[in-house]
């Protein structure tokens, strides 16, 4: 069943094995869609390597093994992604703040905007808050989403939203906030247009903002 497969993709990653990752996504290839593989079965995993974590359970060099895997196992992934029905009538720069490394979230988003239409500037990780906005000016886009997944850079969302209030942008850019610390209350504090849970629900409220 999915749930099966589901469950075999999570398992693999809370392993930190990537030849089993791969195995796992060889196998659910065949019966689940690219997108479903990554939602419902890898990111699965990495929260339950982040619980994991936390209960000291794991330990760092397992979760960057397990981050390697993910990744690697997304990278097999992107050739099946669907291709995009029409190209959307938007230009979003995708990024994590400065001070933050965790990109592996903002790389899914960034990869399901893509097939979903969205023309994608993925300005990567680590980013301060002039990459933003060198990179909003030079491509003329029209949406910003902003990933932190520490309570402690999670101000760096606001500090973007501040920098286009002063550049004169803001009216004309759409900001969507993500990762794990950020919820809706914090979007409506700090003036984003949305929060996003998740690589799907970004791309269905990214479309609602058009
Ligand atoms: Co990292 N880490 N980490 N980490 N890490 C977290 C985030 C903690 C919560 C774990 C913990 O302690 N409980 C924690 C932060 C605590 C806090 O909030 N204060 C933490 C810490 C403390 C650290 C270090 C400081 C550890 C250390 O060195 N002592 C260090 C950070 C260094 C730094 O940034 N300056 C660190 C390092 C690492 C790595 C390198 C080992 C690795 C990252 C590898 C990489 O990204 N290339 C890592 C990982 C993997 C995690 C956990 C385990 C998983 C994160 C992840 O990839 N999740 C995480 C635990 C957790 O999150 N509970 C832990 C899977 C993805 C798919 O989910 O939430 O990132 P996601 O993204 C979703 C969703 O949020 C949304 O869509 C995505 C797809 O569904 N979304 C957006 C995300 N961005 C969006 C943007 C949008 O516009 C829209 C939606």
């Amino acid at each position: 069943t999915k749930e099966e497969l589901y469950k075999e993709l999570s398992d693999a990653i809370v392993s930190c094995k990537k030849d089993q990752v791969l195995a796992a996504v060889e196998k659910a290839r065949g019966e689940l869609e690219a997108p479903e593989i990554i939602e419902n079965g890898l990111a699965a995993g990495m929260n339950e390597v982040g619980t994991l974590f936390e209960r000291g359970k794991l330990f760092l060099p397992h979760v960057m093994m397990a981050a390697e895997a993910m990744q690697a196992g997304v990278d097999e992934l992107k050739d099946d992604m669907p291709e995009a029905s029409e190209k959307a009538a938007a230009v979003i720069v995708n990024g994590t703040v400065e001070g933050d490394v965790h990109d592996i979230g903002k790389a899914i988003v960034s990869t399901m905007l893509q097939t979903s239409g969205f023309e994608v500037y993925d300005i990567g990780r680590d980013a301060p808050v002039a990459d933003f906005i060198a990179k909003i000016k030079e491509t003329d886009a029209n949406m910003v989403g902003i990933s932190a997944l520490m309570t402690t850079t999670l101000q760096g969302q606001k500090e973007v939203i501040e920098a286009l209030e002063e550049e004169g942008l803001r009216d004309k850019v759409k900001v969507m906030v993500g990762g794990a610390p950020a919820t809706n209350a914090w979007a409506k504090k700090i003036g984003a247009d949305c929060y996003a849970e998740n690589a799907t629900e970004a791309v269905s409220k990214a479309k609602e903002l058009l």
